[in-house]
């Protein structure tokens, strides 16, 4: 038997600003990835978020997953392995949007998706005969992929269900990693596989970790029909454009959905403009929030800060904009030009890259370039202003009673982020 041990990777830094998240994102990748692996291999996962990485376990051959701002952390933990003589072979994000660096701390890495070479290579690495790159210049087909490995998940009592019927996105947003990282072509499991993996999970809750539900919406219509007798509770990722289907919004609540997050972004039609991602109607947006809640679905905002059209104006009004609309949930980000973007590519070309220290492209405490209205110092300010005031009681109150769609869920919700935005204080 060989063995494998695959790391889940989150450095100590992003661990602490992450720290207040109360939910239970757990990644598929490593699941995933095991479900490949030649039965002779056995496969032991090391999810950091959970369990820190003990570098002295007898393995014959480590893979890494991590996005960018693990990036230092995975390449120490690189050295450790290797240091003992033990291959590493690097994947995911970060590897993909910048191969060439991650090359020089890996025996082996993979650039973009696996499933073409990751089973072969395994094979290859038996006979000693394996390549130190592979890359998948085609985006593989998704129709016949196994379930990820269930075992492997760190919460081992799954009443929490992760998984995914769809992988990339149609849109190429300039600040976006997936048009890099999946070529823009979108690719869809089958609707019975994913309905059955679906409805293996023993708990009640799922999350979708689909890039984006509605690139395919008659897909997803069909996948919604396939998975309603389960009667569980789902949530996922959409574009604006699942709130102007009006058979989608229905299906989709009949089937389970609680919440879509949807990629807001911000309040300027001349910064969705700026960063190719005019679909987004602005003057639309209260308009189709008001729709997806009509059918019980609550609102979780992605919200942006930061866009070369944003003045110091923007906190307020977004907050004024969310509060009016009764939006339940928001995630609020500083904009992050993550390396091999074609945002990072233009604030590289106008000098505005303050750093390229990976560890501080978090999105949450650093600001990484030089905003165009306003210093980077007032950027961090606002953003810590809209987190205070979304999760302020009087916000919550505002804004749950104004659309009172999932109260219960989404009151208890509200309390746990403020609690936990507070002890971080
Ligand atoms: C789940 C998820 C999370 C979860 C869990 C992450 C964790 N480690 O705990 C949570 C919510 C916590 C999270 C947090 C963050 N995330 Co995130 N996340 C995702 C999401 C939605 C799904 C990931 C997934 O499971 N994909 C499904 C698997 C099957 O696909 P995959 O990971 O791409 O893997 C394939 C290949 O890449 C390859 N591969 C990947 N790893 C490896 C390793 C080896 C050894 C091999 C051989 C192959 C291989 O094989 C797979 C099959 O082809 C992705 C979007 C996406 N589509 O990937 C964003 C995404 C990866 N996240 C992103 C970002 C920006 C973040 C945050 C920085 C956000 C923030 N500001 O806090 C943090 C960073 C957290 C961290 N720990 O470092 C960006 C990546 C940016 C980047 N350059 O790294 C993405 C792409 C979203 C986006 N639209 O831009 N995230």
């Amino acid at each position: 038997m060989y063995r494998l041990l695959l790391i889940t990777s989150s450095s100590p830094e992003i661990r602490r600003v992450r720290r207040a998240r109360v939910l239970n994102f757990q990644q598929i990748t490593m699941p995933y990835l095991a479900a490949f692996v030649p039965g002779n291999w056995e496969v032991t996962h090391i999810d950091e978020a959970v369990t820190p990485v003990d570098v002295s376990l007898k393995v014959d051959l480590v893979g890494i997953t991590f996005h960018t701002p693990s990036a230092f952390h995975v390449y120490d933990l690189a050295i450790q392995f290797r240091k003992r003589g033990i291959p590493v072979v690097l994947g995911g994000p970060h590897v993909t949007l910048m191969p060439d660096e991650a090359q020089q701390h890996a025996d082996v890495i993979f650039v973009g998706e696996a499933e073409t070479h990751w089973t072969q290579f395994l094979k290859d690495f038996e006979k000693g005969r394996h390549n130190r790159r592979y890359s998948s210049n085609t985006p593989p087909t998704l129709e016949n992929v196994p379930m990820a490995r269930k075992e492997l998940f760190h919460r081992h009592d799954y009443t929490a269900g992760r998984l995914f019927a769809t992988r990339g996105c149609v849109y190429g947003c300039d600040f976006c990693t997936l048009a890099v990282m999946y070529q823009r072509k979108v690719r869809k499991r089958r609707v019975e596989a994913v309905a059955a993996e679906y409805a293996s999970f023993p708990g009640k809750v799922i999350i979708f970790w689909d890039d984006n539900m509605a690139n395919d919406r008659e897909y997803a219509k069909a996948l919604f029909r396939a998975i309603e007798p389960y009667r569980k509770w789902w949530s996922s990722q959409a574009s604006i454009q699942a709130g102007e289907d009006a058979d989608f919004l229905e299906l989709a609540a009949r089937s389970g959905c609680k919440q879509l997050f949807i990629g807001l972004e911000s309040i300027s039609q001349a910064s969705m403009n700026e960063v190719h991602k005019g679909f987004n109607r602005v003057e639309e947006y209260a308009r189709v929030i008001q729709r997806i809640q009509s059918y019980g679905i609550a609102v979780q905002a992605g919200i942006v800060f930061g866009f070369d059209n944003d003045t110091e104006a923007v906190f307020s009004e977004t907050l004024d904009f969310l509060e009016a609309t009764g939006v339940q949930n928001a995630t609020f980000n500083i904009l992050t030009p993550y390396p091999g973007t074609r945002l990072y590519q233009r604030l590289e070309a106008e000098g505005r890259i303050l750093t390229r220290d990976w560890s501080k492209y978090n999105g949450r405490e650093d600001v990484v370039f030089q905003p165009q209205h306003m210093s980077p110092e007032t950027l961090l300010e606002g953003y810590q202003y809209a987190n205070r005031r979304f999760y302020s009681p009087a916000s919550i109150f505002r804004r749950l009673s104004h659309s009172s769609v999932g109260l219960w869920w989404a009151l208890p919700l509200n309390i746990a982020y403020m609690l936990a935005f507070w002890s971080n204080q």
